[in-house]
């Protein structure tokens, strides 16, 4: 039953029992029917929060995962790189801009969404709170975050809220770029000298437990998916995303000679699903409630980032700067 566990410090939210159920069951029907909710009509109070909830959480992702590759601009190895670097890094930067105009069109402000995460109130993705030691672990988020990203894109593209799925929709054709990227860079170390293997190795090794975790919790200790998936918000849940991405990804994995640090990991001839080793699920909740390897990090350069752009934000509200054209 929706609301019940939380397990992970989850956010809890009001009951339905306050909904005119005649309103109610239209909204379900039209949802049934696959169509799609827009802004102005109307929606109980429950899909508007978990929408909220869930499209900031995404943004949030969006602008604090353009960090860890972020750093690699200057130090990627020649200049096609550096440009590529460059290139994505301001994709994922405008996929939050996309982001936050759908959760905008809910009826939170930007700057709440902004100060709530630099004041740790919201989550983003666990991925983004460890660090990118070296060029193979930017490569690595490259290909196999991206791909699990895509992974859960394409499928709630598909959803039931209007601006998140549109948002979506542009997201996932830049998305299809950066996974080319990412993976032509992780064959070109794999395939490259004895030190450039030995690097996307210890790469992958030290990204699969976050990768494992990317997807969510497992379906029975998760609190939103069922209303969500009801609601058609997520298309599919969390073990069904992460079996995905494991069938998807794990053979070019492997096809690259590279291993995966999961001794138990093998696709089971009998259920057609892959079997893993639970992810350490405590080390997830830690992460994702604000005790990672670099949470404080990336929150203290997001908000220097925040300090740094007041001005421009100033100048812009001004209605007597000279910048500022009035309103036609
Ligand atoms: N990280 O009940 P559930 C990207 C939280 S974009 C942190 O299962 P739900 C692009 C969850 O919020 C990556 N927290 O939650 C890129 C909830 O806490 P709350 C982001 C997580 O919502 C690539 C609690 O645990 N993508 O990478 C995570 O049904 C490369 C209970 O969990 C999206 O945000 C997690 N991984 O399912 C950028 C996609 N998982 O909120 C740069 C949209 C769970 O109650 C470089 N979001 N939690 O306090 C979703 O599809 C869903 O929200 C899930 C979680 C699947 C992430």
């Amino acid at each position: 039953m929706y609301g019940g566990g939380n397990v992970f410090e989850a956010t809890k939210f009001d009951t339905l029992q306050n909904e005119d159920p005649v309103k109610m069951a239209e909204f379900e029907a039209r949802i049934e029917r696959g169509e799609k909710i827009e802004p102005n009509d109307w929606m109980p109070e429950l899909y508007r929060k978990q929408l909220i909830r869930m499209i900031e959480q995404h943004a949030h992702s969006e602008i604090i995962g353009s960090l860890p590759e972020g750093t690699w601009i200057t130090r990627a190895p020649g200049f096609r790189r550096k440009l590529a670097q460059m290139a994505k890094v301001q994709d994922e930067v405008g996929h939050a801009q996309l982001l936050y105009s759908a959760a905008e069109t809910l009826g939170k402000s930007r700057e709440q969404m902004l100060t709530d995460l630099i004041n740790g109130k919201s989550k983003y993705s666990n991925v983004f709170n460890y660090p990118a030691f070296t060029w193979a672990d930017s490569n690595i988020i490259s290909w196999l975050i991206d791909a699990g990203a895509i992974v859960n894109q394409l499928a709630n593209a598909k959803g039931s809220y209007g601006p998140y799925c549109r948002a979506l929709d542009r997201i996932c054709a830049e998305e299809a770029f950066h996974l080319k990227y990412g993976h032509d860079a992780v064959v070109h170390m794999a395939t490259g000298s004895a030190k450039q293997r030995e690097m996307i190795q210890a790469a992958l090794n030290r990204w699969w437990t976050p990768i494992m975790h990317f997807f969510g919790p497992p379906d029975k200790m998760s609190t939103h998916t069922e209303i969500l998936m009801k609601w058609k918000v997520k298309m599919a849940s969390n073990d069904d995303m992460r079996q995905q991405f494991l069938d998807m990804y794990v053979p070019k994995i492997w096809e690259l000679g590279l291993t995966l640090p999961d001794p138990n990991l093998k696709k089971n001839a009998e259920t057609g699903k892959w079997d893993y080793t639970e992810p350490d699920w405590e080390e997830f909740k830690r992460v994702i409630n604000g005790d990672g390897p670099c949470n404080a990090e990336r929150l203290a350069v997001r908000r220097t980032a925040e300090e740094r752009g007041a001005w421009v934000r100033r100048a812009l509200l001004n209605p007597k700067s000279k910048y500022v054209k009035p309103l036609a």
